[in-house]
C-alpha cells in the first residue's frame, strides 16, 4: 500500500497522501522508504504528519544507493484514527535543501502497519 514519490528539485518537499484507511486497533508504525543523493549529514528527509509535527528524520542510504533505507516512526492509535475519520492520512517527506536530483533512483514512499481488528 505506497506510492513512490521520485523527488524532482533541489530540497522538495513530497506529499504522500493515503485515502479510504481502515481505522487502526493497535498503535501505528510509519515506515519510511528513502533512496537517491544522501550520503552526507546534510542530506535527509524530515517526516512531516499532518498536524505539522516532525516525527523525526530519515537520514539514510548512501549516496545514490539503489536500494532503500528504512526508518520506522510509531504514532497512536488515538491520534492516527482522527486522521483516519477525515477521509485521509498525508504525511510529507521534506528533503534538506542539499538532496539533489542527481541520481538514477531518487524517491521515497511510506508503508503504514497496523493492526484493524
Ligand atoms: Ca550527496
Ligand atoms: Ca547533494
Amino acid at each position: 500500500m505506497h506510492d513512490v514519490c521520485p523527488i524532482t528539485t533541489d530540497g522538495e518537499q513530497l506529499s504522500l497522501c493515503f485515502d479510504s484507511l481502515l481505522p487502526a486497533t493497535s498503535d501505528v508504525t510509519v515506515q519510511t522508504f528513502v533512496q537517491g543523493d544522501l550520503g552526507s549529514s546534510n542530506e535527509f528527509y524530515d517526516v512531516i504528519d499532518q498536524d505539522g509535527n516532525n516525527l523525526g528524520q530519515n537520514n539514510g542510504g548512501g549516496e545514490c544507493s539503489n536500494s532503500y533505507d528504512q526508518t520506522d516512526f510509531v504514532m497512536t492509535q488515538a491520534t492516527f484514527n482522527t486522521w483516519v475519520a477525515t477521509g485521509f492520512v498525508s504525511f510529507i517527506m521534506d528533503a534538506s535543501i542539499e538532496v539533489n536530483p542527481i541520481c538514477l533512483q531518487q524517491d521515497v514512499y511510506i508503508n503504514l502497519v497496523y493492526s484493524t481488528r
